[in-house]
């Protein structure tokens, strides 16, 4: 995949894939090129065979601080100034992309996590942070509403209460704070994090990638599903995942009581 961009750094090792979102002298403020390269990136990745996992960070002591309010000032000023809703489209793509990729993906979190950069990373599939995050729903302390489907992800990660309360108090939260109410899967030291966030991707990108895809449709579509709805979407992926290379493989490493070795196929 393409890896020229201006505002992203592209790195991939084996079948880890790290995205990594560099204007790092804003903390990471999404303007408009880098909200286009992101979702060019995210597509590709999903697109490309060879990447197995991918890791969305941000360079330097950010993960990111949401719209450039300095950009979007800009473009709003400009000769024909845009409606907001369009804009977030953009946004939007990065989402779906995320979202519908057939592989996992992790937000790796330090430092700021604010606004749109925060529900980017609540779109991703695991969360990992250091101690140092601090997790900003930014929106309402200037007058926003939660976006980049920040509405969606939110309340079912930490249920209403708590989803009404970073919304509308937009205080930080803490990394060890997230762990507890389960916006972040885990929380390690600073001093660990690239270590312990390589080793989870490094683990996803060897396992079952076929089935990961599927455990990632069944999870996002039962969330909009009854029981008999899901019952039903179980036995179709089921379908497709027993017919996998990496199930075959997986039954013979237990009957020979060997470690399995997923193709990802
Ligand atoms: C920034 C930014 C930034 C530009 C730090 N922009 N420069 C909204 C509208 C429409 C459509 C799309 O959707 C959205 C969604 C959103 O994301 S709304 C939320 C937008 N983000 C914010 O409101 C956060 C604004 N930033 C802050 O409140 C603080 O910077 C935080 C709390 C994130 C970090 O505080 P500090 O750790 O004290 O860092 P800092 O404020 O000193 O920031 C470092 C530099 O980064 C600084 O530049 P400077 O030239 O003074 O060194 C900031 O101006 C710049 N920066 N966020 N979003």
């Amino acid at each position: 995949m393409r890896t020229d961009f201006q505002h992203l750094l592209i790195h991939q090792d084996g079948g880890v894939l790290t995205i990594t979102m560099n204007r790092p002298e804003v903390l990471n403020a999404f303007n408009s090129a880098l909200i286009d390269e992101l979702g060019e990136a995210v597509e590709a990745a999903a697109q490309d065979e060879t990447v197995r996992c991918v890791v969305l960070t941000g360079a330097g002591r950010a993960f990111g601080s949401g719209q450039d309010l300095r950009d979007l000032a800009a473009v709003r000023a400009g000769d024909e100034p845009i409606k907001v809703s369009e804009h977030l489209w953009r946004y939007h793509r990065i989402i779906r992309a995320i979202r519908t990729m057939p592989k996992p993906v992790i937000a790796a979190v330090r430092g700021v996590v604010a606004g749109i950069s925060c529900n980017i990373a609540l779109a991703c599939d695991l969360r990992i942070c250091a101690d140092d995050a601090r997790f900003i729903e930014a929106f309402a302390r200037i007058g926003l509403v939660p976006d980049g489907g920040g509405g969606y992800f939110l309340p079912r990660l930490v249920g209403l209460a708590k989803a009404m309360e970073m919304s509308m108090l937009a205080d930080e939260v803490s990394g060890q704070e997230a762990e507890r109410i389960g916006l972040v899967n885990r929380c390690v030291p600073l001093a660990e994090f690239e270590a312990a966030t390589l080793a989870l991707a490094q683990r996803l990108a060897k396992g079952p990638t076929r089935a990961y895809g599927l455990i990632k449709e069944l999870m996002n579509k039962s969330l909009e599903s009854d029981l008999e709805t899901t019952l039903r979407i179980e036995g179709e992926l089921q379908d497709i995942a027993i017919e996998t290379a990496d199930h075959r493989e997986g039954v013979a490493a237990f009957l020979q009581k060997r470690p399995a070795k997923y193709s990802g196929r």
